[in-house]
């Protein structure tokens, strides 16, 4: 049977509300592992409900009546979680498996990583079932978490607006060197992960120089209050000093200086001692 469009806006509510909801519960994941200076397994997250005609498209082709998507199309409501490694989306996985039973229920998996699709696709699928609580009361959601790296990201992210672009038919050549890249992405993620601990040092010695180095200009704006111009200003040029030494232990001790010149510092540290 047909929808209406005001039908089909009713019937996706749900779905949008269940994209929401699962994009701000992984974007918390990683939010929570950056505050906490650990490195994020979780780079990004994306999630889209279904356009309505790609959901009639598969229907056709999959010859679902539309009367049954509810039941049977699995991703209408779709999370994309991207990692910068591939070691990474198995940690994903295994913190939603460690969800299974909680705020979501796991239907299936599809490891399209161990086994890659014929054109090359790379990913990892789990379908859930979710619930969300409407106006009308509580629905579960069929949804489909595709887990993938940057790489893989970027190889798919081409190979569906190729797709799109020849309908379909996606001419030989331009197959053929479909699955050749594909097979650069996958030396590509094995050769990051060779150097994975490297790479991760970097990240977090510069997200810990970030961190204190806003700290720092933090407190010398605090320091204006408290200090003579000509104070203040030997602070700044002794700042330009530390930041060429590009050490960080210059950078800590520098910034406890600055903190003994004001006072809300020490009177908090005189009350703690006391
Ligand atoms: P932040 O702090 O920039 O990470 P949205 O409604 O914006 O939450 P949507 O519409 O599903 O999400 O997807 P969108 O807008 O494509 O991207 C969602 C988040 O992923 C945004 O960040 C983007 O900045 C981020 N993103 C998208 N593409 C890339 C990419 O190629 N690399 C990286 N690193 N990030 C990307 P946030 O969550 O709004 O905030
Ligand atoms: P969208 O919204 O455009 O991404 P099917 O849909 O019949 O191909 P099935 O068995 O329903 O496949 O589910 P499967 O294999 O888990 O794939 C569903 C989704 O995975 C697709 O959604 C794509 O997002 C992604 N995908 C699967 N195979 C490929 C591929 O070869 N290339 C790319 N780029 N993505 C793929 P849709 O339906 O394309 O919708």
């Amino acid at each position: 049977m047909k929808k209406r469009v005001r039908q089909w806006k009713e019937f996706l509510l749900p779905y949008q509300q269940a994209v929401d909801e699962l994009k701000v519960k992984f974007k918390a994941i990683r939010k929570e592992y950056r505050e906490m200076s650990k490195y994020s397994p979780i780079e990004f997250v994306t999630g889209r409900v279904k356009k309505i005609s790609s959901i009639i498209e598969k229907c056709e082709r999959r010859n679902i009546d539309i009367d049954d998507i509810q039941e049977v199309m699995e991703d209408i409501a779709g999370i994309r979680i991207m990692c910068q490694f591939k070691d990474d989306i198995y940690n994903v996985v295994e913190l939603i498996h460690a969800r299974n039973g909680k705020d979501l229920e796991i239907l299936y998996e599809k490891d399209y990583i161990s086994n890659p699709k014929e054109s090359g696709y790379k990913s990892y699928h789990i379908v859930i079932k979710y619930s969300v609580q409407t106006a009308y009361g509580e629905q579960n959601i069929l949804a489909e978490l595709q887990i993938r790296t940057l790489a893989m990201n970027f190889w798919a992210t081409i190979e569906h607006s190729l797709k799109y672009k020849y309908e379909e038919n996606i001419p030989k050549e331009v197959r053929k060197k479909l699955i050749s890249t594909a097979k650069a992405v996958t030396i590509l993620d094995d050769e990051m992960c060779d150097i994975r601990n490297e790479i991760i040092n970097a990240q977090q010695i510069f997200e810990l120089k970030s961190n204190i180095v806003s700290e720092i200009t933090k407190n010398l704006k605090l320091l204006e209050k408290h200090c003579s111009e000509e104070k203040v200003k030997k602070y700044y040029d002794e700042f330009s000093e530390v930041w060429e030494s590009e050490d960080e232990d210059e950078f800590e001790g520098f910034l406890l200086r600055i903190k003994s010149e004001i006072p809300m510092y020490n009177v908090a540290e005189k009350e703690e001692e006391e």
